[in-house]
């Protein structure tokens, strides 16, 4: 293995979790209440496909026209860009600092493959820009996960062999475009939902080369 791409929600800060709030308030606007277990359908999916899935999951899916999607989009953007613009450092998940540390003294490039458009901000609150030798996020992608481009794009600007990576997720749609990209997948999460992958550890706190590498 030559280099590690992390995906960024939910694997290097528990952003998935501002998502779930900003797309749960939106949702109860529009009388379509949803919980966890169906916003685990939500996770790495681009912000227009997951508006589309839970219009669809109320039954709303005719309702609206494409601007008023986009004003839905722009809004639930709004809210959730309002949640993040609070978070620092101390937000990143347990582990991840140690781990991209690790990996660096140890020659491994880092990558970041996220479906999200505000993946740089992101990685920007948490002060962890210089950690990434690349980011790619959803602004250059044409096919969000589960497609393996955003995996592709950020192995070939790491000028590494698809096969001498390892992709970090914690969404089932993102482990499918890990393998798609044909990559090594690591799971975060529960082992039962994230079955695809190749190792799952349950938290952020297993990611450590020698448990990754012992089990690859
Ligand atoms: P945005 P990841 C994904 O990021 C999230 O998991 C997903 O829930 C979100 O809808 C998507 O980004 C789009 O995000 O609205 O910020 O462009 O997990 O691939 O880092
Ligand atoms: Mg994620």
């Amino acid at each position: 293995m030559k280099a590690f791409i992390f995906d960024l929600d939910g694997v290097i800060t528990d952003s998935a979790e501002y998502h779930y709030l900003a797309w749960k308030a939106l949702g109860e606007d529009l009388g379509i209440p949803f919980d966890r277990e169906f916003n685990e359908t939500l996770k790495g999916v681009s912000r227009t496909e997951s508006l589309e899935r839970i219009l669809r999951h109320g039954g709303r899916e005719n309702d609206f026209s494409l601007e008023e999607k986009e004003r839905l989009a722009t809004k639930k953007n709004e809210h959730y860009v309002s949640l993040i613009s609070k978070i620092t450092s101390d937000d990143i998940l347990p582990g991840v600092e140690a781990f991209l540390s690790e990996l660096k003294e140890a020659g491994y490039k880092i990558g970041m493959a996220s479906a999200s458009k505000n993946a740089h901000m992101v990685t920007r609150q948490l002060g962890l820009l210089h950690a990434f030798d690349h980011i790619v996020d959803a602004a250059t992608v044409v096919d969000s996960k589960p497609h393996p481009e955003v995996f592709l794009k950020a192995a070939e600007a790491l000028a590494v062999d698809p096969k001498d990576c390892v992709g970090v997720e914690d969404a089932v749609a993102g482990v499918e475009a890990i393998h798609a990209a044909g990559m090594f997948a690591v799971g975060i999460g529960d082992p039962l939902v994230l079955n695809e992958a190749d190792i799952v550890f349950t938290d952020t706190t297993g990611l450590t080369l020698d448990n990754v590498l012992t089990r690859n």
